[in-house]
Formats: C-alpha cells, sequence, structure tokens
C-alpha cells in the first residue's frame, strides 16, 4: 500500500461519517443555504470532534460564500478544505534529530494510548532509513510491557536496554542512553508507563527521567512525543494540555486513527496547544505509521464527499 492509501484507509471511519452526512446535505436538488442547511452542516462538521472553532469558521464562511443561494457541493468541500487547512498547517513538523551523536527519544501518554507500537513504529522507521535504534524499556511497571517491547525489538531490528521489573525507570533511560553513546547509535528511543496528566507524582518521574537524560546529552530528549488515541475523543485536548505542560511534549502522535470516525480532534489538538503532529498510527503492524501531511491529510478525509454513497 502507498502512503495515501495508508492515510485513506486509515481516516475511513471518520470520512466515511463525515462524507455520508455531507452527501445527505446535497442531496435534495436545487436547496438553498439557510438556517436549516448551516445547522446541518455544523452537526456533521462537529461530528468528527474538529472542535466548535473550526466548525464555526467553516459554517460562517459558507453562509458568507452561498447565503440565500442554491447549495454548491464544490464551494462548500472548498470552504471545509480551506478553513481546516488553515488550521493544520502549522502542525505540520519534522520529527527533530540530534546535529552530532544519538538523537533521544521520550515516548508518554496514558494506558494503551499506543506507545509502545508506536516506539515500535518509529524504530521500524528509523531502521529501514538504515539508522542504529536502541529502545528503552521504560515501563518498569510490567513485566509484560518489557517483554512486549523486547519482541517488537526483535522484529524491526534495534537493540533493547531493560531492566528488572519495578525498577526505577530513570535508570532503565539512562542505560539506554549511554547505550546509545558508546556504542554509536543514531537514535535512542525510551519507553514509559502510562499514566493521567493529573497523577502528579507520575508526572514528577518524568521529569526526572528528562534530567536524568539530559545529564548525558544537554540537549536530549530532543523530542518528547505525547501519544494520544484518535478514539479518546475530547479526552485527547485534556491529554495534550496536561501533558504539554507538565511533561514538556513537544510532539504529538496520533495513534490509531483507523479505529476512529472522529480523527478530526487533531484540529482542536494541534490548534489549541500549539503542539505539532509529527506522526499519525494507522493499524497495528510495524509499518502502519505516516508522517502527518495536512494537505494528504484533507484529500483523504474529503474525496468521498462527492462520491455516489
Ligand atoms: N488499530 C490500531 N491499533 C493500535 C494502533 N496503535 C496501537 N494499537 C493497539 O492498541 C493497543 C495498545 O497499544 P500499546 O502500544 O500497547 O499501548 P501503550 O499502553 O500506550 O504502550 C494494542 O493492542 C495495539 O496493537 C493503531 O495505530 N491502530
Ligand atoms: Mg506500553
Amino acid at each position: 500500500m502507498g502512503f495515501l492509501d495508508r492515510i485513506r484507509a486509515g481516516l475511513a471511519k471518520t470520512a466515511r461519517v463525515l462524507n455520508t452526512d455531507v452527501r445527505d446535505l446535497f442531496k435534495r436538488e436545487g436547496r438553498h443555504v439557510d438556517e436549516a442547511f448551516l445547522e446541518e452542516l455544523r452537526a456533521a462538521l462537529v461530528k468528527t470532534d474538529m472542535g466548535p472553532a473550526a466548525a464555526e469558521a467553516i459554517v460562517a464562511d459558507v453562509d458568507q460564500r452561498l447565503r440565500t443561494r442554491v447549495v454548491d457541493p464544490e464551494i462548500v468541500l472548498d470552504s471545509i478544505r480551506t478553513q481546516l487547512l488553515a488550521r493544520l498547517r502549522p502542525a505540520e513538523a519534522a520529527i527533530a534529530a540530534a546535529a552530532t551523536g544519538p538523537t533521544v527519544i521520550l515516548v508518554t501518554g496514558v494506558n494503551g494510548s499506543g506507545k509502545t507500537t508506536s516506539i515500535a513504529k518509529l524504530a521500524r522507521n528509523f531502521t529501514r532509513q538504515g539508522r542504529k535504534v536502541v529502545l528503552g524499556a521504560g515501563d518498569t511497571f510490567r513485566a509484560a510491557a518489557v517483554e512486549q517491547l523486547t519482541m517488537w525489538a526483535g522484529r524491526v531490528g534495534a537493540e533493547i536496554v531493560r531492566g528488572e521489573t519495578g525498577c526505577d525507570p530513570a535508570s532503565v533511560a539512562h542505560r539506554a542512553v549511554a547505550r546509545a553513546l558508546e556504542g554509536g547509535f543514531d537514535v535512542c528511543i525510551v519507553d514509559t508507563a502510562g499514566r493521567l496528566q493529573t497523577q502528579s507524582n507520575l508526572m514528577q518521574e518524568l521529569g526526572k527521567i528528562r534530567r536524568v537524560i539530559a545529564k548525558q546529552i544537554p540537549e536530549a530528549p530532543h523530542e518528547t512525543l505525547l501519544v494520544l488515541d484518535a478514539t479518546a475523543g475530547q479526552n485527547a485536548l485534556s491529554q495534550a494540555k496536561g501533558f504539554k505542560e507538565a511533561a514538556g511534549c513537544t510532539g504529538i502522535v496520533l495513534a490509531k486513527l483507523d479505529g476512529s470516525a472522529r480523527g478530526g480532534v487533531i484540529v482542536p489538538v494541534a490548534e489549541q496547544f500549539g503542539l505539532p503532529v509529527k506522526f499519525v498510527g494507522v493499524g497495528e503492524s510495524a509499518d502502519d505509521l505516516e508522517p502527518f501531511v495536512p494537505e494528504q491529510f484533507l484529500q483523504a478525509l474529503l474525496e468521498g464527499a462527492l462520491a455516489p454513497a
């Protein structure tokens, strides 16, 4: 599958919901843009979790361009595309890299959001490019978590540094970075146990992990990624806020986009917190990770709207 096909497959659920609703709006031949039309349009947009601000801006734009005139599907879709693109474009950014020496990436998020799987995918991305990758099994909370990461490391061709269950995750992070430095690795990715943004002791633990890493490489971690579950809806917003403030997150991986009809949540997340979206996860295998490209994201989201149901 090509790049756009995978994004398309990943967005299929969200696109289906949006496009079915939008197509319904266009169904009646000769319909005029009036209050009822704008209300239906607003409802269809809000369903994708793109947030009230974006939905409102689209409705206002359509209102301004088409008020009392006959509904023109091309203009409505153009309005959706233009408004969303303006909001998503600032969120496009490549993953940070160290100027010299290993790039260290710390991966955080709530339980089950897709951290470990996303680490495997990221590692695969790097090893494909011929980079040497070492993973730090910093989720020392559960033995199964270490086993899961070890299995992935083997599959994607990365080395792994692990500790005893229950040991200090900062010590694992320390050893992983030390290994990256001494072994001439290009990338070191550190996993962490799931936590809620409201658990201040666990958020402080992330601070300790960061400090231990920075002691060895002052600019590191070069990237602290927050993995968000695209099915989490509005919870993703409070997670983005909490992890940005308390854990210094620098970017987002939006995982499980393929399982969500609410992929639009990427819009308020990117807009409200100024956090770039580095990658989107579109499946459970190591290849199911794509860089976030707003134009392609929107093409995949909207291309079905004019097609027959
Ligand atoms: N469909 C789908 N499933 C995913 C994706 N990312 C992770 N998962 C699944 O979500 C579950 C939790 O993932 P895991 O990486 O263990 O989450 P963690 O607790 O944050 O480390 C696993 O069953 C993964 O296979 C994705 O992009 N798409
Ligand atoms: Mg995990």
